[in-house]
Parts: structure tokens; sequence; C-alpha cells
């Protein structure tokens, strides 16, 4: 399967998150997050799958740095779990926890790979969670200071920064629906806590420049809202849609402003925080995964909008539509809206989940995954042709790993794990990803 060029300075990347594939969640002094609680709670996790083992990276770092390194990446994206550097989500820092990341991303970068460092990929130490989790605005101060922690202790090696990884699922699946932790269903009453991260967020970047940090962004989750039907009800419902899962973070880290539509649903006092939001930025940092449908609300509905399926699409084993194109419409409609106040774009997340059953020969193929991939880079190409800046791509994920709620069924790994035995085995598309990476 060919694929577009890209410039030579390019940056390649694969990312990961420590709660997805770390385990050993009773080791090394770490306290216990969200998604450690959710998962011990009947019903929450697909087969009742936890992640206290995962894919073992805790004590496998080292083969799972190796494997990056024959795949020649510039970058590697990983997440730092908080409950592991601050058990409690304050105080003094764990020794231990300090430690293990120090170990790890000292072996990163001996392999010659850069890391870019997710200070938050949502499990909270879930203290922070009994005191309000980010329903309180006191956690963006919490945050702040682990920020501060973490910042100290890494800037001489991480190129790259994140302070919290997508936001949004955090406030509309973990407290609008519940589906993710910490499990609350309170719909638009969710909105503060998109604020409070947002908050988090602009202090973090403070915190991280005040450590000596350099190239810091963001990672957040982005879909083109489609209306069902184009009328003016359907219209209107996506826009709101996009208000709420786009320009809710998009425009204060960007504009310093929010969208008109969420106003009411916010923090009285959400003007006073805009300028500490709207942090200048090395980079924006966009998760795609898929377009969303939206059309206008049913009788009784709460909602001011009704997701639809997007259908007549190839689909992942999770539940997404394949829209390469949408991503090139997704970046090109950033362009134009953000124009200047849109830094360097770096794409975070990109991915895909397929069953990817080994053959009799050990190998395992996965042809589907090699065309989304390469599909979607000819997307990001028309995209960058368009004018964007794109800086660099990250494939979502290295590993097979705990798909939160979905539990351990989607595999969305260039390297296939079996969980019983934690054997890795890369499957085709890592080959291909190395050709592509090493210019072969
Ligand atoms: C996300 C998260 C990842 C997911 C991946 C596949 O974007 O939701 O960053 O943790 O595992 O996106 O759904």
């Amino acid at each position: 399967m060919d694929h577009p060029t890209f410039p030579p300075d390019f940056l390649w990347g694969v990312s990961t998150s420590a709660f997805q594939i770390e385990g050993a969640t009773a080791e090394g002094g770490r306290g216990p997050s969200i998604w450690d609680t959710f998962t011990a709670t009947e019903g929450k996790i697909a087969r009742g799958e936890d992640a206290k083992v995962a894919a073992d990276h805790y004590h496998r770092y080292s083969e799972d740095i190796a494997l990056m390194a024959e795949l020649g990446v510039g970058a590697y994206r990983l997440s730092i779990a908080w409950p592991r550097i601050q058990p409690d989500g304050s105080g003094k820092p764990n020794a231990e926890g300090l430690s293990f990341y120090d170990k790890l991303i000292d072996e990163v970068c001996a392999a010659g790979i850069a890391p870019a460092i997710t200070l938050y990929h949502w499990d909270t130490p879930q203290a922070i969670e009994d005191a309000g989790g980010w329903r309180s605005r006191d956690t963006a101060f919490r945050f702040a200071e682990y920020a501060t922690i973490v910042g100290e202790h890494f800037a001489d090696r991480a190129k790259l920064w994140i302070p919290l990884n997508e936001p949004m699922v955090m406030s509309i699946y973990g407290y609008g629906i519940g589906e993710y932790a910490p499990g609350e269903f309170l719909l638009l009453d969710a909105l503060p806590t998109a604020h409070h991260q947002n908050l988090a967020h602009g202090l973090a970047v403070q915190a991280l420049r005040a450590a000596g940090a350099t190239g810091i962004g963001t990672a957040n989750n982005h879909s083109p809202i489609w209306p069902d039907h184009d009328t003016p009800a359907d219209r209107a419902a996506a826009d709101w849609l996009d208000a709420l899962i786009n320009r809710t973070f998009a425009d204060p880290m960007l504009l310093g402003s929010y969208p008109g539509q969420v106003h009411p649903h916010l923090p009285e006092n959400f003007a006073d925080d805009l300028a500490t939001i709207a942090q200048p930025l090395d980079f924006y940092g966009v998760n795609y995964y898929e377009p969303q449908g939206a059309t206008a609300p049913g009788e009784g509905n709460p909602l001011p909008f009704e997701l639809r399926p997007i259908e007549g699409y190839p689909m992942t084993t999770n539940d997404s539509p394949i829209v390469p194109q949408a991503l090139r419409e997704l970046l090109v409609s950033f362009h134009e809206r953000y124009r200047e106040r849109l830094p360097p774009v770096q794409i975070t997340e990109n991915g895909c989940s397929f069953a990817d059953e080994p053959a009799a020969d050990g190998s395992v193929p996965d042809p589907e995954r090699i065309e989304f991939l390469a599909s979607h880079l000819q997307a990001l190409r028309e995209a960058m042709d368009a004018g964007v800046d794109v800086r660099g791509y990250f494939v979502w994920s290295l590993l097979d790993n705990f798909e939160w709620s979905k539990g351990y069924a989607p595999r969305f790994g260039l390297v296939h794990v079996d969980y019983q035995t934690q054997r890795r085995t890369p499957k085709d598309s890592f080959a291909w990803y190395r050709k592509l990476v090493r210019h072969e």
C-alpha cells in the first residue's frame, strides 16, 4: 500500500497512555485512581475486565522501547500517571513514581526517541475525585502543582508536552453520560468540568514554562459534525454539538472565548479565567478518529441535539466509521476558523481497532489498519497541501491495550499483545509503518 510523502523533518510517533498499558496498579507507591474504582464497579467494564495487569508495560517497558526503536519513530507519546507521582493527588512526590518514569524516559532517550509527555490521561487520583474532581475549581490548582513537579523533573528530556488528554471525553463521557470514570450523569451540568479542565490546562502551561519546558501543546479530540439532513433544525443541532465537543475546548485555548451556546452552563466567573486558559502554545495536538452526526432532538430530549450514527462507511470494531476525508475537512476548517491563532498542528492520535487474529504461521495480518493509516495520511497530506501546517503524526497505538469501558476486545496496536502470555507480535502494519517512517 503506497503512501504520500512528507517533509524530511516530519515527526513520526506512536501514542499510549499509562492506565491502558502499564498495569502494576498497586506497585511502586501508586495510589488509586478513578479508573481503578470504575473497573472495580460491577457492570462498568465489558466482561468485568480491569487494568491491573493490562500490557504489563510497567515491567516490560524495555521490550516495548526496543519495538519503537525497531520502528524508527522520532517520538513516543506516553502519559505519566498522576497517582504514581502524587498518590493522593497533592503534596510531596512519590520517589518510586518519579524513579519509574526516570528509567522509562531515559531509556526512550537512549534509543534516540524523543519523549512526548501527557501529564494526564484520565487517571485522576481517587482522593482528588473524592474532593470534587473536575467539578471543583480547586482541582485545577492541584493539577498545576502536579505539573510543576513533573515539569521540573523532566523538562530536560521531553520534546513535547500535553497537559491534558481529551478534556472533552472526560467531561462528556465521564461526567455527562457516565460511560467512563467517574461515572456521573450530569448531562449539560457537566460543563463546569470542561471549564475547570481548561483552567487546569492554562495553569499547567504556565507551570511547565516556569519549569523551563518547551514544546507545549494539547491533545484535543475533534470531529467534524455532520447534520443528518440539510435542514435548519438539523444544522442548529449540529452547530450545538460542534460547540460542545470542539469549540468548548479549542476556542478558550486559541481565541480566549467560549461559544455562546455553552455560556449559561459554565461557572458564573468563567470569563475571569479566559486569559489564563489562552496561554500561547507551541503546537495544537489533534486526536482524530471519526466524524459525528447530529439531528434535531426528539420530544422530551433534554439535550439540544441528538447523535446520529454516520452510515455508509466501513466500520472499525470500535464502532467508528472510517472516513479519512473528514480528517482533511476538520483540519481545513480549523485553519480557516483559527487562522494565525492556530499554532503548528501535531496529530497526537489517529488509529483504529480490528480483530487482528494471529495467523497459523504466527504473523498478525491487519490489512484494514494499513488501509486506514494510508488513507488518513493521504487526507493529512491533502490538508497540508491546502495550507495546514502539520508537523507530526502519532499512531494510536504502539500496543494493543485496555480500551476503557470496552476492555481488551478492541485492538488498536501496531503490535499484538497476547494478554495470557504478554507476548508481543508486530502486526503487518508495524512493518508498513516502519518503512514509511524510515523513508524506505
Ligand atoms: C481517546 C483516548 C485513547 C483511546 C483511543 C481509542 O482518544 O479516546 O486518547 O485512550 O484508547 O482514542 O478509542
